[in-house]
């Protein structure tokens, strides 16, 4: 017979084995579900999200506050610069993140509060997306959870905020069987994407991002063994949103992960089609 101390031991084992696993390094995925739903109709790519961000994966407002309670947090990593006339930490950045797919592409869209818009990098190079405002999704495409600091399978898709979008306004971070690290622009044919600057009339910071990669270009071209997704298969998922804000190297987001290393991103599901949250009729 099992005695009462030995049943509180028993939830007591359950819940710190839970609490465990959710702020671990390379165990708390399973704590944050991810389930990225399939889209029945391909949205215009128009820098207005109304199209598809009701039937998106989106999980809430993300800011420092938020970031703060999460295992992942680092603040040496997750920090916003003080520049000295900045707003409430809160109000210098915050930021909803939509994320959705069908057969040909993974759809991105971000609608974003931002004091300052900037993209002014004194030493700019293409590949420096994380020295300008910038939103950036990293996939692990298939996920395996290995632990490593990049390499194949790894993809990041990077967009740098600049309503006139440069060459390198598009970037692709990922890796290969040889190399580690690949820096390139998206290809033309693997990208469409819209920004709207201060779309709300509040800041001339605030924007939104909407953009359609295709994985067929990219997944597909990095490794011979990816394959079109379906319902149920599982990828890896980080994002990185920079928010330099006129300093030098400047202010992160880091959400679902701790940086390179794909082991301690999320873990996103592909799901089927969901419905629009319905509010109850008055
Ligand atoms: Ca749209
Ligand atoms: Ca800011
Ligand atoms: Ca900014």
């Amino acid at each position: 017979m099992i005695g009462k101390r030995a049943v509180v031991g028993i939830f007591a084992s359950a819940a710190l084995l839970s609490f465990t696993q959710c702020t671990v390094p390379h165990q708390w995925s399973e704590c944050y579900p991810i389930h990225v739903p399939r889209l029945k109709q391909p949205p215009c790519i128009d820098g207005d999200l109304a199209d598809w961000k009701d039937v998106a994966f989106n999980d809430g407002v993300w800011d420092i506050r938020r970031l703060q309670h999460m295992p992942w947090f680092n603040p040496s990593v997750n920090r916003l610069t003080d520049h000295g006339s900045e707003p409430p930490p809160e109000d210098d950045l915050s930021a909803r993140y939509y994320l959705a797919w069908d057969d040909d592409f993974l759809y991105l869209g971000a609608e974003v509060h931002d004091n300052v818009n900037d993209i002014a990098d004194p030493n700019h190079e293409p590949k420096r997306w994380y020295f300008k405002d910038a939103v950036c999704w990293f996939f692990e495409a298939p996920r395996t959870g290995k632990s490593k600091s990049f390499g194949e399978g790894n993809h990041a898709f990077c967009f740098a905020i600049d309503p006139s979008k440069p060459p390198w306004g598009a970037w692709w971070r990922h890796g290969d069987r040889e190399r580690q690290y690949i820096e390139s622009p998206l290809p033309p044919e693997a990208v469409i994407y819209a920004i709207r600057l201060n779309p709300w009339g509040g800041s001339r910071g605030d924007f939104i991002l909407e953009a359609r990669v295709r994985m067929a270009s990219t997944f597909g071209v990095a490794s011979a063994k990816w394959k079109v997704p379906k319902i149920g298969d599982k990828y890896g998922l980080e994002i990185v949103h920079t928010d330099p804000d006129g300093g030098g190297y400047g202010g992160h987001f880091l959400i679902y992960g701790m940086g390179d290393d794909a082991a301690t991103w999320g873990t996103m599901t592909f799901v089927g089609p969901i419905g629009s949250v319905v509010r109850k009729p008055e």
